[in-house]
């Protein structure tokens, strides 16, 4: 059992006649009542806009807003809460970061490496930074075993060309751990910057933003227990502070004249309009669940649920984990011999048991290894090793059914 289960009312449902068993959290996680309640109250009871109101509402919605920053930099243990831009995800953190700091640092010959182990999200705007400056994607190979060709990084790297170097802490596919430190230190031996994509490392892994050494990280809030609609970019200042806004309109300017207009400081310039107030009180409160349940906590319950998966899954005939074990967090991903996952998908949902299966935004990733879709089963902190033995029988049924 897990002992934080009893927190996520969302769990406790029953599909197709079966008790749930919620094995797509590397799409989005179940919410527990923290933040479910932060953000009722939020809505309930302190509903105000924020940063621009002098009466009682508007004074206690913004101290919550800017309390939800503070909370969200000690937890990347960002050295000020300057630093902890809110944006709608990782989406949004990381085509920030290629608009403002891409369009005005990157130029026409330079080079942009990505990865093929990485999600759409993390490839798809520096593809698009590329074209409008005329720069080049490079990218760094993924070997069969799920990690990274680190080689071809360091010879691209070391042209000397590459403006910033974009890559995830874990992979949302395969649940591949990147080491995150090793692969900043090289991008910054060849004058490159760093940004890193941790949209599934935040759920599992204690993030140290001082630590990793990296420029820019992004997150999610949905993927770690918080609400949709709010992220996280972390920037370190010196390169915030020289980045242009990407979007114009209230609450990101000093002053705005007809002869022009002057911006705040970060992180305000980045945020323009109203933002998510109630997501971003969610995302602190899913924080601090985080925090209170204890990281290594956490690590050491769903290692169990990871490796007990690789390894029942690997015993069944015709199944095949894709990716290297020793290194994986968060998610096993599967095919079974002349099986569609998506065929996989539709009776595991039969017995209640929900998983991912497609390309999961990483389409490189899939054609690299050759197929066009895996089965994902992804863990949270409150999965349990029963729900593992019934996600075995329930693949080990489908194994039978096309047999
Ligand atoms: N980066 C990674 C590594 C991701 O896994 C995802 C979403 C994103 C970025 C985008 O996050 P968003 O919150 O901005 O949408 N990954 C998945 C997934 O694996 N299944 O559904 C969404």
């Amino acid at each position: 059992m897990s002992r934080w289960r009893a927190d996520f009312p969302g769990l406790d449902q029953v599909i197709n006649g079966k008790e749930l068993i919620y094995l797509d959290n590397a799409a989005t996680t179940q919410k527990p009542e923290a933040v479910l309640a932060a953000v009722d109250y939020a809505q309930r009871i302190d509903c105000s806009n924020v940063h621009r109101g002098v009466h009682a509402l508007s004074l206690r919605a913004t101290a919550s807003f800017e309390e939800a920053r503070r909370k969200m930099a000690r937890f990347i243990n960002a050295s000020s809460s300057e630093e902890v831009i809110f944006v709608r995800g990782a989406t949004e953190a990381i085509n920030l970061v290629a608009h403002s700091w891409g369009d005005t640092n990157i130029k026409r010959g330079d080079k942009v490496l990505v990865t093929e182990l990485d999600h759409h999200s993390n490839i798809v705007p520096w593809q698009l930074v590329c074209e409008r400056v005329g720069a080049q994607v490079e990218w760094v190979p993924v070997l069969m075993n799920g990690t990274l060709d680190l080689k071809v990084a360091h010879e691209i790297l070391s042209s000397g060309e590459v403006k910033i170097f974009a890559f995830g802490h874990v992979s949302n596919a395969l649940g591949t751990i990147n080491p995150v430190q090793e692969m900043v230190a090289m991008a910054h031996e060849f004058g490159a910057l760093a940004l890193v994509d941790g949209a599934q490392a935040s759920p599992h892994i204690a993030i140290d933003v001082e630590d990793l050494g990296a420029d820019f990280y992004a997150l999610s809030g949905h993927k770690m227990y918080g609400p949709s609609g709010i992220g996280v970019l972390w920037g370190k200042i010196e390169h915030l502070a020289g980045m242009p806004p990407w979007q114009g309109g209230g609450d990101m300017i000093r002053s705005v004249s007809i002869e022009g207009t002057t911006f705040a400081e970060p992180p305000f310039r980045f945020e323009a309009g109203t933002p998510n107030v109630a997501g971003a009180i969610g995302l602190g409160a899913a924080s601090v669940f985080i925090e209170e349940a204890g990281l290594s906590a956490i690590a050491e319950h769903e290692a169990l649920l990871v490796n007990k998966a690789a390894e029942s899954l690997a015993e069944i005939k015709g199944v095949r984990l894709m990716g290297e074990k020793s290194k994986r967090v968060g998610a096993v991903s599967f095919v079974i011999d002349g099986v569609h996952p998506h065929d996989v998908g539709t009776l595991l949902d039969q017995e209640g048991i929900a998983v991912r299966t497609g390309h999961h935004c990483a389409q490189p990733l899939m054609d690299r290894l050759g197929i066009p879709a895996t089965v994902r089963a992804s863990f949270g902190l409150y999965n349990t090793l029963e729900e593992i033995d019934s996600l075995q029988a329930g693949v080990e049924k489908v194994v039978g059914v096309f047999a």
